[in-house]
């Protein structure tokens, strides 16, 4: 029999559900069981993704693709898929989308399986989903988000409900009785890519089972999909700052700045459902904070470990904002708050764009 080529899944989600926490976790998961497991970050800026430094950071096997969906570079996907089975040995990669993306279902599966049938067998496509998002669709609260979230889980194979360590066995239970209820198709697995729980499981899921391929009616493009898409504005920012003592605490800049941007987003009356701080060092030290909506807790997911020195200083976000009011208003944070560390910035990339 012929070997079986290697394997790729999507995983889709929404913003802030834990894609790139779940996708670093599978890689570790896949050491411990023997499987060379890879990660693809993929958003629409044109620079380099916090995503991906944070990945490549952390010690995992990762790579990105920026520019847009991997939806639209269906080519660049295929050959960047080829080194990684035939050069890195991969067995799985697994690629995000950005995380209001719909259609790649159809976009990068239905392409894949009709344009390069030989290319690598399709693992189910799995959408990572979290509590606090769960429990706004049951409880019809999701507002403007509510045609992505819908759709995301519609075109799952598997759904992941990430976070469970944030939930009793018995709201566990509750969550994802209900999302079996609304999508009986797909396999629902509870997981908390932070714990580790339940990660075995997806992985034998994603190394053993096949995509349904199922065709779902999403109304992509359609009116509810450009009404949701006209809310979404994106940002990018790279800076370097420059320390001018050797006490500077890189980890409280990091949390200062995401408490300035939560602070004036709520001021205009938008919201930001997912903000990533990254800034490293030299010797590779780094920090990772996640605002997660004007409402939650900001949540420092990795800290320095020391006083810092010079920084680099990554900010990719998504808001439902228009772009010039986004902009001014980090542009503004950014300035404030590194003026109260004494900090001195170069910025040497900046992006921001409405989805409209
Ligand atoms: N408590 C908890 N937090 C998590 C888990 N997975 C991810 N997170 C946090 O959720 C936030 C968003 O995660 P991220 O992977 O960046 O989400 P993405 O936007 O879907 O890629 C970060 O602050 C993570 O630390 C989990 O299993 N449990
Ligand atoms: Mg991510």
């Amino acid at each position: 029999m012929a070997a079986e080529t290697g394997r790729f899944a999507v995983v889709s989600g929404f913003l802030g559900s834990g894609k790139t926490t779940l996708m670093m976790a599978l890689t570790q998961q896949g050491k411990r069981d023997g499987i060379c497991v890879h990660m693809i970050s993929n958003d629409l800026g044109n620079q380099s993704l916090a995503d991906h430094r944070y990945a490549s950071l952390s010690g995992c096997p990762a790579s990105e693709l920026v520019g847009e969906c991997i939806c639209y570079q269906t080519e660049n996907l295929v050959e960047h898929l080829r080194s990684l089975y035939e050069e890195q040995g991969a067995q799985l990669v697994l690629s995000d989308i950005p995380g209001f993306g719909v259609g790649a279902l159809e976009h990068v599966y239905h392409t894949l399986h009709r344009d390069y049938p030989a290319c690598c067998t399709l693992a189910p496509f799995t959408v990572v989903t979290e509590p606090e998002r769960v429990r706004q669709l049951m409880q019809d609260e999701a507002a403007d988000l509510s045609y992505l979230l819908k759709t995301q889980l519609v075109e799952a194979d598997v759904i992941v409900l990430n976070k469970t360590d944030l939930l009793s066995g018995a709201e566990c239970a509750k969550l994802c009785e209900w999302l079996k209820k609304q999508h009986p198709e797909a396999q629902v697995l509870p997981v908390s890519a932070m714990s580790g729980a339940g990660l075995p499981e997806l992985l034998q899921a994603l190394m053993k089972q096949e995509a349904s391929m199922h065709r779902p009616e999403i109304g992509y493009g359609g009116e509810a999909f450009q009404a949701s898409m006209s809310k979404i504005s994106e940002f990018y920012e790279q800076y370097h700052v420059s320390v001018c003592c050797d006490t500077f605490d890189g980890n409280a800049y990091l949390k200062d700045l995401a408490q300035a941007i939560r602070g004036s987003v709520r001021e205009q009356g938008a919201d930001l459902p997912h903000l990533k701080l990254l800034a490293y060092s030299e010797d590779k030290d780094y920090a990772k904070a996640d605002l997660l909506g004007i409402g939650r807790e900001i949540e420092l997911a990795h800290a320095f470990a020391k006083p810092c020195t010079d920084l680099g200083v990554m900010l990719n976000g998504s808001a439902l904002c228009p772009s010039d009011a986004l902009d001014e208003l980090m542009s503004t944070c950014i300035a404030q708050v590194s003026k109260k560390y004494q900090l001195e910035v170069t910025t040497f990339k900046k992006e921001c764009f409405g989805m409209g």
